[in-house]
């Protein structure tokens, strides 16, 4: 079952893949009414079926670790950078973890993060409009994992302006809030 808690709040620029676990758990239920859904697959054949039935018609497979940056670990961090910056992307995504962890964490109705730790089997869907940010744990330093895209891959992170809620998260929120 996926692990899914309120983040702590304290992390900083070093220390953000810990757990930073404020000790509040969130429920499936918590998720679900922000629109955010928690699977467990564990076969090709259920992840397909899960693809079909929300129309998805593209995936693509990341390895994420320093060895994916040919051990450059300022790449690497980089990266991680980008990826831990609040962001959202111009359509409903699924990430599906095959191999290693990463924590996916989420803002909730109130814009407090929820932290939730994906391991091999654990899919989410995350909706248009709700920002996130990724970061691998400190504990494997390594994600394998599946990204589902309803159409072409929109890869672009639109990163968040907090003067001015985005067009996109005001509908999600009108969407979550019906
Ligand atoms: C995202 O949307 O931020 C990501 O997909 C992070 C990387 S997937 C392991
Ligand atoms: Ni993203």
């Amino acid at each position: 079952m996926v692990q899914a808690f309120y983040h702590d709040n304290k992390d900083t620029e070093s220390d953000f893949t810990k757990e930073h676990n404020s000790g509040i758990p969130v429920s499936l239920e918590q998720l679900e009414s922000i629109g955010v859904f928690y699977r467990r697959v564990d076969t090709e054949d259920e992840l397909n079926a899960i693809a079909k039935e929300r129309e998805y018609k593209n995936r693509d497979s990341v390895k994420l670790n320093v060895e994916t940056f040919k051990n450059d670990l300022d790449a690497f961090n980089a990266q991680m950078k980008k990826f831990y910056k609040e962001h959202y992307h111009e359509d409903e995504e699924i990430r599906y973890v095959v191999e290693g962890e990463g924590y996916f964490d989420v803002r909730d109705k109130e814009d407090r993060w929820i932290r939730t730790k994906l391991v091999p089997h654990d899919l989410l869907v995350l909706p248009l409009g709700c920002y996130h940010r990724f970061t691998l744990t400190d504990e494997a330093k390594y994600v394998k994992a599946i990204r589902l895209f309803k159409d072409e891959p929109k890869w672009e992170a639109i990163n968040r302006d907090l003067n001015r809620d985005s067009e996109a998260r005001q509908e999600y929120l009108r969407t979550i809030a019906a």
